[in-house]
């Protein structure tokens, strides 16, 4: 018993020494994190978020529901302006591309960096429809996300879904920091 309690004792110890010693943070943590939350005829959340080393961006697609046509592929990009108070997606622009690949150029998944940036589902699969009680979850790196220059970042910017027949059919804008 008293043996047993020497080594409860140790532990706990050890516990409270691990966790009073810093945490190591990475060489430049990364303040680049952004969302887009669709609230409307599609509800979930896309998180942007650059890694530490700023090499690439890790994007998590949640969906929980919208995407009502099981058979049916959706695009979905980031597009050039925000989502007006109207909530007209239609008034978001072009894609993000500030390579200057225009909308409609091909986007080969094994040749991304022919791609414009903004064609996340050119690069990354397009979203497949899903039953209502499902989730939809997606994750990825994107290497050409940009977050800094503003003719680049795609702080300020919004994520149109697309309809499988092209139009555009829910769209979020993109903010800083994580959704509430
Ligand atoms: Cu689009």
């Amino acid at each position: 018993m008293n043996m047993l309690l020497s080594i409860l004792v140790l532990l706990l110890s050890s516990t409270l020494l691990t966790s009073s010693l810093p945490v190591p943070d990475s060489p430049n943590p990364s303040t680049h994190i952004a969302y887009a939350q669709f609230t409307g005829v599609v509800t979930g959340t896309i998180n942007f978020r650059e890694d530490g080393s700023q090499t690439f961006t890790n994007v998590i697609v949640q969906l929980y529901s919208g995407l009502t046509n099981l058979t049916g592929q959706y695009a979905y990009h980031i597009h050039q302006y925000p989502v007006p108070n109207s909530g007209d997606c239609n008034l978001t622009g072009g894609h993000l591309s500030p390579s200057g690949y225009p909308d409609g150029a091909p986007c080969d998944p094994n040749i991304p960096n022919l791609c414009q940036e903004g064609d996340l589902s050119g690069k990354h699969g397009k979203l497949p429809g899903f039953p209502s009680g499902q989730i939809l979850y997606r994750q990825y790196q994107d290497p050409y996300l940009k977050w800094v220059n503003p003719t680049d970042t795609i702080f300020g910017r919004s994520v149109v879904i697309h309809y499988p027949n092209g139009t555009r059919y829910a769209c979020a804008n993109i903010y800083a920091g994580y959704p509430e």
